[in-house]
């Protein structure tokens, strides 16, 4: 059998975070990793989403195009997951033509096979962005239950999935102004016609979660509608049909294509490009889908559905959707910076300790919550101070009194028996957790087996049976060494870093997920390290304070310098709306500042005004202008309004 692992492709919009790992992240590593330690055939694909308006809106935002954003995203995601230990198969992008044709391709079929019309709507203009309004372009409050910042598509809050209209006061995302209604013609996919099919298909699916179950049914009962799959946007995928000029496939049409893109891109790479095709056009194969909980309705249904109007290609499997990790109490939130962003965290921290933190602590049945006084406890009492511990008192012992060669036993007393059995039975016991995507019970019974092991040691007492009874001594250390040894392959789909140091000291000889229920040992071990250092609370307490941004000390405020400052000069910058460059006048100095506001001012209104500006900004480079400073304004519903003094000033003056 073969086995195709996905976890959901990360918008390339920003990093990573800790609620994106425990959702759809570590536990497809973890499951990856013992596949492979189980000698199976498993295949592991992931990459970044890079079309779509959370691509687009990030880019305005930072007065970049899209394409800088995922060129610079990209990079940096790919480099966290790997420091983090992810063991991806082929991490690739869907701006890459080859998913630009898979996707079109898709498209195209079930467009010839009648799953695919046009449709003559009404959709959301923005006057005074002068532009359509994509569903995630609006917001609004939600018609469910009445949460603020609902966004077209989707309400975050309660779930339920939106069309724009639906929004209770909707209002331009970007510029917060109202919109209208403006007709536009779009393509739907005819969802409503694999209503009978997807719910036999998900009616057999009795092992799967039950709140994804929950929420595939909820979708199902309420009736499945028609969805628009085109939009009126440059970024995307081009719709490939002639009628569609100028529009792009909605991004959820084409990003679940790209674990397919994926795939043939790793066959690519490998040299044999048809290799993809044993995975996806093969029924016997297991497609294994990880994502978050706010990705269900797109994997369990509308995916499926398409893959069943294309024909040839295989239907997920399983679907384990985690719940949302929680940090500190509080929702994450990537637009309040309320987060730890997985490139920080490496920056202090090693990734095992992360690991074990979100395995211990999974969203798996319910949405469970991050602290860092429970990071700091596990990975001093669980890690450092057992499975640490017991693996440093082995070695140790061993180092020093046997000389560094493997202690021997050649007959067990009760109490080793009933070790050895322990050893015996755990691959089983961990494998079966594994495969039904109980990450968190498997890592308890990896440590139920630690916790039983310095047991064991302080029950034999092996330094004083060094004195008193040596054989004994020796056949102690015997049993230990083969839990270290076990312990070096059962915690590697969890620890993978760990679990090399600890296979680096103990020159572990080769053996595989089954094959360690009775360990094989080396003759001689090399020289024991401390696996995890403790973490002490000063490191824990700058973590938490940094979590509290919206406050900052009369210092900080005071590094900021205020002057008000002379308008000269304005002037549009060539190939933008919105950004005007002036030079201004700071008492004697000139200098050139560019700032997003030439939708509200033109450049002649702007000549003459005395405005307020941050005098100390790092210089910066907007669409490859030098803009040193920045300007002061308030961002209403109305547009920007500059601030000016109250009564006439000379530039340069400083404002306390
Ligand atoms: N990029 C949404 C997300 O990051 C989306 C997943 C696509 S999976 C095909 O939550
Ligand atoms: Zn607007």
């Amino acid at each position: 059998m073969k086995i195709l692992v996905t976890s959901a492709l990360p918008y390339a919009n920003g990093n990573i975070h800790l609620g994106h790992l425990a959702g759809a992240y570590l536990p497809a590593d973890i499951y990856v990793r013992y596949q492979r330690l189980k000698n199976r055939d498993v295949i592991y694909m992931c990459g970044t989403d890079e079309h779509g308006v959370p691509v687009t809106i990030s880019a305005e935002k930072q007065n970049k195009t899209p394409k800088e954003i995922v060129d610079n995203y990209y990079k940096s995601i790919k480099k966290s997951f790997g420091d983090f230990g992810m063991t991806f198969d082929n991490f690739s992008r869907t701006t890459l033509s080859i998913h630009h044709r898979m996707a079109q391709d898709f498209f195209q079929k079930i467009y010839n096979k009648g799953y695919i019309y046009p449709k003559e709507i009404e959709q959301f203009y923005c006057p005074r962005c002068k532009r359509f309004l994509p569903d995630r372009y609006i917001i609004g409050k939600c018609p469910r239950c009445a949460a603020d910042g609902a966004k077209g598509d989707q309400c975050e809050s309660c779930g339920r999935w939106l069309e724009p209209f639906e929004l209770v006061e909707p209002k331009c995302l970007i510029c917060e102004g109202i919109p209208q209604k403006i007709k536009t013609k779009h393509w739907y996919f005819k969802l409503s016609a694999f209503q009978d099919k997807l719910s036999d298909w998900i009616e057999k699916k009795t092992d799967w979660k039950e709140h994804v179950l929950g929420f595939v049914k909820g979708w199902l009962k309420e009736g499945l509608r028609d969805r628009p799959i085109t939009r009126d946007m440059s970024w995307g995928v081009p719709v490939p049909l002639e009628q569609a000029k100028g529009k792009v496939l909605y991004v959820w049409f084409d990003a679940p294509i790209g674990y397919i893109s994926s795939t043939i891109e790793w066959s690519e790479k490998k040299g044999k490009p048809d290799l993809w095709k044993d995975y996806w056009l093969s029924k016997e194969t297991k497609l294994v889908h990880f994502i978050g909980k706010d990705n269900i309705v797109f994997h369990a249904l509308i995916w499926p559905a398409m893959l069943m109007a294309y024909g040839d290609y295989v239907l997920p499997s399983d679907i384990p959707a985690n719940q949302f990790l929680n940090l500190e109490g509080d929702k994450f939130s990537t637009s309040k910076n309320y987060a730890i962003w997985l490139p920080d965290y490496l920056k202090d921290f090693q990734a095992d300790s992360l690991r074990y933190t979100l395995t211990r602590n999974a969203p798996e049945a319910r949405d469970t919550d991050f602290t860092w006084r429970d990071f700091q406890a596990w990975h001093n009492n669980e890690l450092a101070d057992t499975l640490g511990n017991f693996i440093n008192r082995t070695l140790t012992f061993i180092n020093k009194y046997y000389n560094s060669s493997a202690p021997k036993a050649s007959s067990f007393a009760d109490n080793d028996k009933r070790m050895l059995d322990i050893l015996s039975k755990a691959p089983a016991i961990i494998g079966e957790k594994i495969e039904h995507f109980e990450f968190k019970n498997g890592l308890q019974e990896v440590m139920k087996i630690v916790q039983e092991a310095n047991r064991y040691f302080d029950k034999e007492k092996p330094w004083a049976t060094r004195m008193t009874d040596p054989s004994t001594c020796e056949k102690t250390l015997n049993v230990c060494m083969k839990i270290v040894t076990s312990l070096s392959v059962l915690i590697e789909p969890f620890l993978p870093f760990t679990a090399d140091k600890v296979k680096k000291m103990i020159n572990f000889i080769p053996q595989d997920w089954d094959g360690i229920s009775e360990p094989k040992l080396a003759s001689t071990i090399g020289k024991p390290e401390i696996l995890f250092q403790k973490i002490d609370n000063d490191t824990i307490d700058i973590q938490i304070k940094k979590l509290k941004k919206t406050d900052i000390t009369i210092e900080e405020f005071r590094k900021i310098v205020l002057k008000t400052a002379k308008i000269l000069k304005a002037e549009v910058v060539q190939g933008s709306k919105n950004l005007i460059k002036c030079i201004v006048e700071i008492g004697d100095e000139k200098r050139q500042i560019v700032a997003g506001i030439g939708k509200d001012y033109k450049p002649d209104e702007l000549v003459g005004k005395t405005i307020v500006i941050i005098e100390n900004l790092q210089p910066a480079k907007i669409r490859g202008v030098l803009s040193r400073g920045m300007l002061l304004a308030a961002d209403t519903k109305e547009g920007i309004i500059l601030l000016t003094p109250d009564k006439p000033v000379s530039s340069g003056a400083i404002i306390k």
